[in-house]
Order: structure tokens, then sequence, then C-alpha cells
């Protein structure tokens, strides 16, 4: 299945991107250093989308205030729905680089005398020639319709800018950190999921905080697309505020947990359980009396966000399979929407 093989090649892939990260990222980081823009902000689709508003709120919590950062997809920006200051930095992220919309983002930012950026992994494609600077990762070269090592690599890639920007002393460590932290999501994951099948569940809760929260929500479209499953995700504490009353015996809630709130997100997760839920846990440590994978990520910085994609990217895979579903042929969808 190449959907699942490609899930499985992210810790080569990170570890690749953490030796060509300087080549790949000199570009964007000299045009950030040179025009000293005081918003970056972040655009793009599906996926994408949610890669937006992780890096969005990571370069606004890693900047600590000397930048702005907002998120946008594509049309929001293509048809004037949000305007951009001029001197602002927008990158566009985009896997294939044609997706009309954040094509048309990055032409209206250049019209608005924003400076622009294409952040992909088709060198040439058609969003790099749009915009002022490129960051181009050639190896990833994914073939499945749905993003998976696109997303994280992408993600590592920016998210390490961000660490170069605003906290440069850690970056050489968090390029090496990440790539052993990814295999270890990956391992952990499926071998719980040989325990504690996900596929035996029909509806799917993933709750987080800030770039957690984009990541359950990159779960949310991964495990809609994979498998046509009935997918929720709220902030982690929201989920009392309504929504918990779909809390069925075959619910399975992921909580990606952050240390800030780290006790109340474990109380949700036992109410969850007293209604019948399942509950796993992703964070640096386990919650007591649930399932769980511990990611122990040395900084207090929300830097190890997009590896907790890779649970949620199996969970989809492992129902798809129980539905006798193929993730390498998503229903309805191409791998690029041009218009
Ligand atoms: C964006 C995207 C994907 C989605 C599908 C259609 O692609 O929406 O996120 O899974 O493949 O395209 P891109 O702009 O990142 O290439």
């Amino acid at each position: 299945m190449q959907t699942l093989d490609e899930i499985r090649q992210q810790p080569e892939k990170h570890r690749l991107l953490s030796e060509k990260y300087p080549e790949v990222i000199q570009k964007l980081k000299n045009l950030i250093l040179d025009k000293k823009p005081k918003e970056i902000n972040f655009v793009g689709c599906g996926s994408s989308y949610y890669l937006a508003m992780g890096l969005s709120r990571h370069f606004n919590r890693l900047s600590d205030g000397e930048i702005r950062s907002n998120y946008y997809s594509g049309s929001e920006i293509m048809f004037g729905l949000s305007k951009l200051p001029a001197d602002s930095l927008l990158i566009g992220l985009s896997r294939s680089g044609e997706s009309s919309e954040t094509i048309g983002a990055l032409e209206t930012a250049r019209d608005c005398g924003a400076y622009t950026a294409a952040v992909t992994c088709e060198p040439g494609s058609t969003m790099t020639r749009v915009a002022d600077v490129t960051a181009e990762m050639d190896f990833i070269e994914e073939k499945s319709i749905v993003m998976t090592k696109s997303f994280t690599s992408m993600a590592f890639l920016i998210s390490a800018l961000a660490k170069d920007l605003f906290s440069s002393g850690n970056l050489e460590s968090y390029l090496k950190e990440i790539p052993e932290l990814s295999k270890k999501v990956l391992d952990d994951a499926e071998a719980l999921f040989e325990k504690l099948n996900p596929g035996k569940f029909e509806h799917f809760v993933f709750l987080g905080y800030d770039e957690y929260f984009s990541a359950a929500m990159e779960g949310v479209i991964k495990v809609t697309e994979t498998s046509l499953s009935d997918v929720d995700c709220y902030q982690t504490l929201e989920y009392r505020h309504g929504p918990k009353s779909k809390i069925k015996a075959n619910s399975l809630a992921v909580i990606l947990a952050n240390s800030k709130m780290y006790g109340e997100e474990e109380k949700m997760a036992h109410e969850i359980m007293e209604l019948g839920g399942t509950v796993i846990s992703i964070a640096s440590r386990k919650f007591q009396g649930t399932n769980g994978i511990e990611i122990p990520y040395e900084k207090d910085d929300f830097g190890d966000w997009f590896l907790r994609v890779i649970l949620l990217q199996l969970i989809g895979i492992r129902r798809a399979v129980a539905k006798g579903l193929d993730p390498d042929k998503p229903t309805h969808l191409s791998k690029v929407v041009k218009f």
C-alpha cells in the first residue's frame, strides 16, 4: 500500500531533511533577514491549510511578539476576503506547487506589495515561478493522493526555520532530535495499534490546543480522506461544551496534550472514558489509565507538533482497511485541485 509505505518513510525523510536544511532554506531565510517583515503569514489548501495554521501558531509562539503571523486558505486571499499589508511576507505551502488558490493567493499578495515565498516538494512548479523565493524539497517525491510525508516534512522544515530565526541556539539539537522522535512515534503507534486496533472504531475525536489543534485538524482531513469516517476536532476542554454528547462505545478519542494544561486534559480523558469512549494520549508522558504514546521532546515549545500527525495518519489507514477501502484511491479526490 503506497500511502502506508510513504507514512513509514517519514523518519528517513526527516533525517534527510535535517542534512539538507541549510541548503533548502537559504533563499527564504535570507529574504527574511534582509527585508525584516514585521508580518509573516502562511497560506495553503487542504492539508496545506492546516500546515499553514500550525506554522503560523508556531511562528507567533517562538517569535514572542517580534513578528505577527496569520494563516489563510488560498481562497481567502485569492478572492479578496482577506487583505495583506505591503511589506509583509506571504509563505505559500503546497506539495504540488500547482493548487490554483494557493498560486492565486501569492499573485494577489504580490499585487498588494507583499513579499512572497513558495515552499513545495515540486521544483519547477507554477508556484515557484510566481514567488520571490522558494524552498524546494525534491527528495520527498510523494506519489499518494493524500498528503503524509509531504505534510510532516514541510512542517519540519519551516518549524526549524522558526527555531533558526528566533531561537537559533536550539536549531542543531532540534534538527537532530526530530528524526529520532519521528521514528519513535511511528514505531510506538504501530505497536499500540497491534493491541488496540483503531479499525474497530466508527467515531473519532481529536483534541488539542494551538499547534496541536492544527495537527488534530490535519488528522480530521486525513482520516476523512482515507476512511470516510465520522471525525470531530475541538480544543480539548471545549469538548465538554456540547460535542461530548456524541461519545459512544465505538468512539476513539486522541488527546494531543500540552504541558501547560496537562492535568486538565487528563481529566477530560477520564470523562470521555466514563462516558464509554476509548482514549489515546499523545504527549510528553502518558495520562494515567489510558493508552498512549510518549514523545520525550525536550523543549516546552510545541516544536514536536507535526509528529503527532503520524499517529493520526495510521488511524486513517487502519480504519480504511477495516472498511475495505483503499487509501491509495481516496473517494472523489485528485492529487491537485486546479480551476
Ligand atoms: C493541497 C490538497 C491536498 C489534498 C488533495 C488535494 O495540495 O488540497 O491537501 O490532500 O491532494 O490537494 P497542495 O497544494 O499541497 O499540493
